[in-house]
């Protein structure tokens, strides 16, 4: 299996977060990639390959221009308007009722473009943005060149982005990219699958029209995690997508043997759907020592998690997305890309 990867993320650093009134150093950081392509490396899984440079079409194919210039620009905009923070985010976000179109002041494009205030950008962030869509679209062409399986270790993440807002950490959808990559390439069904331990709440929202793309999400109930507004059970996709989104909110303190049920009940739901492909959004947040999480997920079920999948005979798209255990991060991977094998 070959992996795509580029160092093009380490630039996107020196993020915070903010808990409570306390400004922390991010949890979204380059030693996450960085463990996780050495681990690559050191398991000789496959050649590592640089990401090919795709042009801005295959990126408009799932998000709205306003919204890809926005990230383009928005650093030069903090500065220009004479913000001295490194980390630019918005503070304040549009309401229901309130208006969104055109907004010209930065701080409005922030909170415009945004729906929370964990996904600063900072100066080399649309560099790694861009790179890590590429990372996406890049293993996607793999899958449509032929080969069974491909793992694009993307970073920043992308789950949570929809055509037209940041947030949880990501920016543009990597998963959605490579989906749609593989629609337009002729496959006539593709799933993704999404198992980190957040809803998949930009990948849902953007395909939740469409009967093409099934999307499923095994996540914390959002009643009791982030990213609280979407990804609750009765949410079946709308008009003709009615029936393709298919969602598992799963208790705090899950473990393998609940998880690898409602695991079971999806994967049902995708062999009835009949993919041509499949794409992974691989969250290791799940992860029982995982410093940001409540799921009791360990190493060796990585790989069992990973066999179920690729038991269905399909090609198979692994895109990374969270996981907070930098120490674990690598290993954890390495045991979800053996199980495909
Ligand atoms: C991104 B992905 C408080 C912590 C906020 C946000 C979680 C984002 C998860 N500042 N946590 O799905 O792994
Ligand atoms: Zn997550």
């Amino acid at each position: 299996m070959k992996t795509v990867y580029s160092d093009a993320h380490q630039a996107h650093d020196g993020l915070t977060e903010f808990h409570g009134e306390q400004e922390m150093p991010g949890a979204e950081c380059p030693a996450r990639a960085n463990n996780v392509i050495d681990a690559v490396k050191q398991a000789e899984f496959g050649e590592v390959i640089e990401p090919t440079a795709f042009p801005d079409e295959k990126i408009l194919r799932i998000h709205d221009e306003d919204y890809v210039s926005f990230l383009q620009s928005a650093w030069d905009e903090w500065l220009a308007d004479g913000n001295t923070t490194k980390n630019a985010r918005p503070f304040a976000f549009v309401g229901r009722g309130m208006r969104h179109a055109d907004c010209r002041n930065v701080h409005a494009r922030f909170g415009r473009y945004s729906f929370d205030t964990d996904s600063p950008i900072v100066e080399g962030s649309w560099r790694a943005i861009r790179t890590s869509a590429d990372t996406a679209l890049t293993g996607a062409q793999l899958i449509i060149d032929g080969a069974q399986r491909a793992f694009s270790a993307c970073r920043p993440p992308g789950h949570h982005a929809t055509e037209n807002y940041s947030g949880g950490y990501c920016y543009l959808n990597n998963t959605a990219l490579a989906a749609q990559s593989l629609r337009d390439a002729g496959m006539d069904r593709v799933v993704t699958l999404d198992v980190d331990y957040h809803h998949g709440n930009g990948t849902q929202t953007i395909f939740y029209q469409r009967d093409d793309v099934m999307t499923i999400s095994l996540h914390a109930d959002p009643a009791d995690e982030y990213p609280y507004f979407l990804g609750f059970s009765d949410e079946p996709g709308e008009g003709k997508g009615s029936g393709f989104n298919h969602n598992y909110p799963l208790p705090l303190e899950t473990r393998w043997d609940t998880y690898s049920e409602a695991l079971d009940d999806a994967l049902d739901k995708v062999r009835r759907f009949s993919p041509d492909a499949i794409v992974i959004a691989l969250g290791l947040d799940t992860f029982v020592d995982d410093p940001t999480t409540y799921f009791g997920i360990e190493t060796a079920d990585y790989q069992q998690m990973s066999a179920k999948i690729a038991d269905i005979g399909v090609p198979v798209l692994t895109v990374l997305e969270g996981g907070y255990s930098v120490s674990h991060i690598g290993e954890n991977t390495v045991s979800f890309l053996r199980g495909l094998q």
